[in-house]
């Protein structure tokens, strides 16, 4: 289908990276501080997070750790409880962050959304992030409307296959009740826009800083903030890529 309308009807955002560089002093620390808590001998350094960020979810991502250090425990009961419990004492610690007002948005994004809103574009949210992990940052960054900003909130395990596979968007589009070439999603990261892509909505790329030096799959722009963009930069961007976005 062809994009008719030069502006999208809707926004779809990515969270982590894209609204707010969460991961690295955020997400990573969190999980360190709760490991160190378990008295678990694990580290996630920068360069080991960068490869397990190829694992959306932060309970995928503990099971692909461990199934690179121990294999043959991994994926044993013991093992899916104990990734239970780090993953509720690293969101507690991930939410103290929040909550300690060290986590905002990136340059540009509440600009570029208030400027959709005045023009009717809708908004929403798909992530694969647990759904506790926004409300503080809605609340704080987008007050006084907080989540009301967006209409919908497609968030953490609603979806059983997290990004890369299409279904947070198929399931946000749905709720939106808009086509995928109708929309344009905001992602940071490969793995993000490859679910977009995959959904068939045309993705522009905020780069992040774990995703700088990452291969995008096709997508209308890759740049390193929305700090200048404009509602014209993104009709511009969609005439221009009309043709790869035919809705699958
Ligand atoms: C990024 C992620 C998330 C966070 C951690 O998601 O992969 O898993 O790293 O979140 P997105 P949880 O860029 O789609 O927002 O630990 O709560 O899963
Ligand atoms: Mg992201």
């Amino acid at each position: 289908m062809a994009v008719e309308d030069p502006l999208p009807r809707a926004l779809i955002w990515d969270v982590d990276g894209t609204l707010a560089e969460t991961e690295h002093h955020g997400h990573r620390v969190a999980f360190n501080l709760a490991f160190e808590e378990a008295g678990l001998p694990w580290h996630w350094d920068e360069t080991i997070y960068a490869r397990l960020l190829e694992v959306t979810g932060g309970k995928e991502r503990l099971r692909a750790w461990w199934r690179s250090v121990d294999p043959a425990v991994a994926d044993s009961e013991e093992a899916t409880q104990r990734i239970l419990q780090l993953h509720q004492r690293k969101t507690a610690h991930y939410l103290a962050f929040l909550e300690q007002g060290g986590i905002t948005l990136r340059p540009g994004v509440k600009r570029l959304i208030d400027a959709a809103r005045a023009a009717g574009i809708r908004q929403a949210i798909a992530t694969t992030t647990t759904p506790d992990n926004l409300w503080p940052l809605l609340g704080h960054e987008f007050a006084p409307l907080g989540r009301a900003t967006f209409e919908v909130i497609g968030a953490g395990d609603v979806v059983a296959a997290k990004k890369p596979a299409p279904d947070i968007y198929r399931w946000v589009l749905e709720r939106l009740g808009l086509e995928a070439a109708q929309c344009l999603a905001i992602e940071d990261s490969a793995v993000g826009a490859a679910s977009a892509v995959a959904a068939g909505v045309p993705v522009l790329v905020t780069r992040s800083h774990y995703t700088v030096h990452q291969a995008m799959p096709p997508v209308l722009a890759v740049l390193d903030s929305l700090d200048t963009v404009t509602l014209s930069d993104l009709s511009a961007w969609r005439l221009a890529k009309t043709v790869p976005y035919s809705v699958p």
